[in-house]
């Protein structure tokens, strides 16, 4: 047994608990140490990545005191806590945010450089964990960030992928993706504990069986086992000396699994059976927005979720706890239908672990689950055949009968006679299949369901579950997202941070809200040439940044306008390029008089679900477009397009303190919030976009006069959608749309081949299901008036300085507070 179980005798047992020194001299002894006896080589001898590694050791060192006495506090006065399962955390690099949290910058800096070496070189050792896809796994990490920051007991729940999402590359132009072996130079920032296995069961199938009181039970016997283990990463507050604790579990194969094997006298057999357990935490499924019903998925989701509910009863919560209080000591929060298995994982856990009848199970899990979802999209709604289900899972495909037996009833009552009601409300569909409806399940159990903005709360409440809705009005709610300022604000544009500290203070980077104390300055003239002098340095950040990452050379001077996100077709990256299109083909044409173009580089940064055709479509239009007109001696100077490979969060960082337009531009009822929108207008760029997502709160605080609105708003789309769009008629009746979709058609940026371009081509005169067409002039118009905005510089830099003093309200702090007022209802601080 290496279990938690020995009986430390010492004085000192209950910890380390102090913190090294927080001096120059200080963390020289400690990082040198690091360098000595964790990495085995003197300073003299020692490579670029011992040098990072002993760093991000050092500084997790500063943590680890303040991480126990936080979880020894926690234990003493234990209250409610958030379980946050997430699938997904897009962590970011995360050097930087523990020096910031330690308040060690300038103390590390000076260390550095007495040993010789270079802070920022080591910074740029690190790779990052992307753990994630996109928006999903990155506001989980903005959300676990801001917890700690205001000192909320929460547990992140995940899984430690080997590989996150891919590294993409271009061949050709063509999205080519690379594995990420992140953990390759080793993981300074993960604590394993090889020890604590947590058993995790597969297939099989159950029995019933009588109980000593007579009852009958229900047993599953499993077909195959996995272990899990953990792995803790410390998720530090931002100065507050608070540290939490963020969770991934991997999976290994048991010792009974193979044992059976090697007698069988297999060797080989019995580490290629090994394997197969391994996969399940192998790669991040690299799908966003629109799952694929992979096997393999489904394992993952009830592995990471079985280890972690099993986690919180087993160790985390006092030993004594009546599972009957479980609802006072925990709050589980599904970030979209990924984990939602964890339902009825509760419910067997109550019923065949603790022997608790249905109905007192049920009243329990119902009250420790609450539901985000992220999405509008229907084909984005997961669901999971119910034949797999039961093959993988039989006793939890029992529990969901049974939860929707029960369920079905609750509404024939509440609506007495309508069956259809019945059949679209039900936990089980079955079209074109038989299969388990996740979003149901999670709506069914939870305290609380909320959408991601206000919009998408509406139409969540309105279209997407409107049944839902009216049965239980009160379970519906909106928390509108927000991201952390430390590491959008603070660490990644530390020019403007130090203009805003040296304005109002300090207090703003856990108090966004102080960023109003700034519109006054929007009229201050010199302030202004400040925030514009910013603005300058950041783009000659990213300049070089583009250079040494991509060999792009960015042209200078230009209005730098930025696109990035996933390649999705909602979200209309080919409605931008058009745009670009249409400014080219004006020029060539002769029609439009170079001298009159606002010189304009257009900044792309998109990954493609590897197996989302029409995206890689797009992408490889968009480069193909990109070498013609950067090529063009007829609109040198004027237009250029980049599209560095492998957008990630390290990048967003450099990238979005540089823009001065931020295109948030999908069809309006499509896009649940966005949050990179966020992120750009905190560092003082203008938004282009529809009235979609958190866009319209952006528009609404910031002002019409600060925002470039087009487009139809959603009613408006529903409307069109009625009565049968047809995109034709745009491309018909609109000359210069034509003449740029003429103009990609006829060959002009793919050396003469047609066949190239037809897939997207095609798809937007003969399908355009988000409305690209429909809304094309209105955004030449929009960006016409950007034009005109731009020329005023004072007049830009007022409205940049305003997007900025008036979207404090993104603040992921916010965000939280919103979370435990309306839905978890847990104590901060104590
Ligand atoms: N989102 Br569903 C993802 O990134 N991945 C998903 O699988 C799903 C949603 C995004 C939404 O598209 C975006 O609008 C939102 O801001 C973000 O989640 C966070 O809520």
């Amino acid at each position: 047994e290496r279990g938690p179980s020995f009986a430390p005798k010492h004085p000192l047992a209950s910890g380390p608990v102090s913190t090294p020194p927080h001096t120059v001299d200080g963390f020289v002894k400690e990082f040198l140490r690091e360098l000595n006896y964790g990495q085995g080589v003197p300073l003299s001898r020692s490579s670029l990545n011992d040098q990072y590694l002993a760093l991000a050791r050092t500084v997790r060192g500063y943590l680890t005191a303040r991480w126990l006495q936080t979880a020894t506090r926690r234990r003493q006065k234990p209250h409610k806590m958030v379980g946050y399962l997430s699938a997904e955390y897009l962590l970011g690099r995360q050097l930087d945010n523990a020096l910031l949290a330690t308040d060690l910058t300038a103390i590390a800096d000076e260390a550095l450089k007495q040993c010789g070496i270079d802070l920022d070189a080591l910074r740029q050792a690190e790779i990052e964990p992307g753990l994630g896809n996109g928006g999903l796994g990155r506001l989980a990490a903005c959300f676990i960030d801001s917890l700690a920051t205001m000192d909320a007991p929460c547990v992140g729940y995940g899984l430690r992928y080997e590989y996150g999402i891919f590294k993409q590359t271009f061949v050709d132009g063509r999205q080519v993706e690379v594995p990420d072996n992140w953990l390759s130079m080793g993981g300074p920032w993960e604590i394993p504990h090889p020890e604590m296995e947590v058993p995790v069961h597969f297939g099989g199938h159950t029995e019933r069986y009588v109980g000593e009181d007579g009852r009958e039970r229900t047993r599953w016997i499993s077909g195959w086992d996995v272990l899990g283990i953990r792995y803790n990463y410390m998720v530090p507050g931002y100065q507050n000396g608070v540290v939490n604790t963020l969770r991934l579990w991997r999976a290994r194969a048991t010792r009974a699994f193979d044992l059976h094997i090697f007698n069988a006298g297999d060797y080989a057999e019995a580490v290629r059976s090994q394997t197969f357990a391994e996969n399940i935490s192998k790669v991040l499924y690299p799908e966003d927005s629109t799952p694929q019903g992979k096997e393999l998925r489904l394992q993952q989701q009830y592995f990471f979720v079985a280890c972690s509910i099993y986690d919180f009863l087993k160790h985390t919560q006092p030993t004594d706890l009546d599972v009957r209080d479980l609802p006072e000591r925990i709050i589980f929060q599904l970030n979209d239908t990924h984990p939602v298995i964890g339902i009825p994982e509760l419910m067997r856990l109550l019923m065949d672990d603790y022997d608790l009848p249905f109905d007192e199970a049920w009243a329990i899990t119902r009250q420790c689950f609450a539901y985000t979802c992220h999405t509008l999209l229907p084909e984005a709604l997961e669901v999971w055949s119910v034949s797999l289900m039961e093959r993988l899972l039989p006793r939890h495909m029992e529990i969901i009968y049974m939860i929707n037996e029960v369920f079905l009833e609750e509404v024939r009552e509440a609506f007495p006679g309508d069956e259809l009601r019945v059949r679209r409300m039900s936990i089980i569909g079955d079209h074109p299949e038989r299969s388990v409806r996740m979003a149901h399940l999670a709506t069914v159990a939870s305290v609380k369901v909320n959408g991601v903005a206000e919009l998408h709360s509406q139409l969540l409440r309105d279209k997407v579950l409107s049944d839902f809705s009216e049965m239980w009005p009160e379970k519906f709610t909106n928390v509108t997202n927000g991201v952390t300022p430390r590491r959008f604000v603070r660490q990644s544009n530390p020019n403007l941070s130090k203009l805003i500290t040296d304005t109002i203070g300090v207090g703003w980077v856990a108090n966004l809200d102080r960023l109003r104390e700034l519109e006054v300055y929007a009229e201050d003239e010199e302030f202004r040439a400040k925030f514009r002098e910013v603005k300058a340095l950041n783009k000659e950040r990213i300049t070089a940044v583009l250079k040494r990452r991509d060999g792009i050379e960015l042209p200078q001077g230009h209005l730098l306008d930025v696109m990035v996100k996933r390649l999705h077709e909602y979200k209309r990256q080919t409605l931008k390029l058009l745009h670009m299109v249409t400014l080219y083909e004006g020029i060539i044409s002769g029609e439009v008089d170079a001298a009159t173009v606002t010189p304009r580089t257009v900044v792309f940064g998109a990954k493609a679900a590897p197996g989302y055709r029409m995206a890689k479509e797009t992408i490889f239009l968009i480069n193909s477009v990109a070498k013609v007109i950067n090529n063009d001696p007829r609109v040198e100077g004027k237009l250029f397009i980049a599209f560095p490979a492998n957008y990630n969060v390290t990048l967003a960082e450099r990238l979005i303190p540089a823009a001065d337009l931020s295109e948030q531009i999908s069809l309006a009822g499509k896009e649940a919030s966005g949050t990179g929108n966020m992120k750009f207008a905190l560092n003082g760029a203008l938004t282009i976009g529809t009235d979609d997502g958190a866009n319209v709160e952006i528009r609404q605080l910031v002002g019409d006069d600060n925002f470039f609105l087009f487009g139809m708003d959603e009613p408006a789309v529903a409307e069109l959608q009625a009565k049968g769009y047809q995109p034709t008629a745009y491309y018909e009746s609109n000359e210069r749309l034509r003449r740029a979709i003429n103009l990609i058609d006829s060959g002009h940026f793919t050396d003469g081949n047609r066949e190239a371009v037809s897939t997207v081509i095609g798809d937007l005169l003969y399908n355009d299901r988000f409305l690209v067409l429909a809304d094309y002039q209105s955004y030449i118009d929009a960006q016409a008036k950007v034009e005109a905005a731009y020329a005023d510089q004072e007049a830009w830099s007022r409205s940049a300085i305003l997007n900025v003093a008036r979207t404090g309200f993104f603040s992921s702090d916010r965000s939280m507070r919103d979370y435990i007022d309306r839905i978890w209802h847990i104590k901060t601080g104590s």
